[in-house]
């Protein structure tokens, strides 16, 4: 993909200025959980900086990808909180020339996690959840297992996320609850 510069450039030009300085955080945060957990620093840091990179796109865009791409029609009774990662992940792809698909799986599960993630994987979901600027009851407690142990701080984000949308009244992405599922039983 290039410099980090260039793809620092391109990652700011599609962002407002307080998402690019959360998606700054994240990156730093990964790099920091890569380093705890013996996984590849450059790959960290490139998922980091590039998991948010289709937040701020029309949806016209994502649902043009996904009929493009023959992705999953599912999709489309979503909307930009489930399309940014895994829809996005084709724009990361595609315009920026990320190639890897492990780092291309961090950004697809980022915001819905997965049954099955790699270390890089699990580790861009914990970042973006425990960023030195999130701030919500149970954050400490996240940032907590997270650095004891990875998993643990994926099963409780799994369902973290799953009791707040519940709360919420919000439809609940089906990959969402089988993240919930499969953590929550390896980290009883
Ligand atoms: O993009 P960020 O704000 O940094 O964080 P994110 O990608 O983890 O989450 C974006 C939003 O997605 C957040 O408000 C919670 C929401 N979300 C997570 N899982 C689901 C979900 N929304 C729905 N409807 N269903 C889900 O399963
Ligand atoms: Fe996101
Ligand atoms: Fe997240
Ligand atoms: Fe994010």
């Amino acid at each position: 993909p290039g410099t980090r510069e260039e793809l620092l450039a391109k990652i700011e030009k599609q962002l407002k200025p307080k998402r690019f300085q959360h998606v700054l955080r994240v990156e730093q945060t990964a790099i920091q959980l890569a380093q705890a957990n013996h996984v590849d620093l450059e790959k960290a840091s490139i998922a980091g900086l590039t998991h948010d990179y289709a937040k701020q796109r029309p949806d016209e865009d994502f649902i043009q990808a996904i009929h493009d791409y023959a992705m999953d029609p599912a999709l489309l009774t979503y909307g930009n909180a489930i399309w940014h990662g895994v829809v996005g992940a084709e724009f990361v792809k595609r315009e920026l020339g990320v190639m890897d698909e492990d780092i291309l799986n961090a950004v697809r599960h980022h915001t819905t996690g997965a049954v099955y993630m790699t270390k890089l994987e699990q580790i861009v979901y914990m970042a973006d959840f425990i960023e030195p600027a999130r701030d919500f009851p149970g954050v400490d407690r996240a940032r907590e297992l997270t650095a004891q142990d990875l998993g643990r701080g994926v099963a409780y984000q799994a369902q973290h996320t799953l009791a707040y949308l519940v709360a919420k009244n919000q439809p609940v992405y089906p990959k969402s609850i089988e993240t919930y599922n499969a953590w929550i039983r390896r980290y009883p």
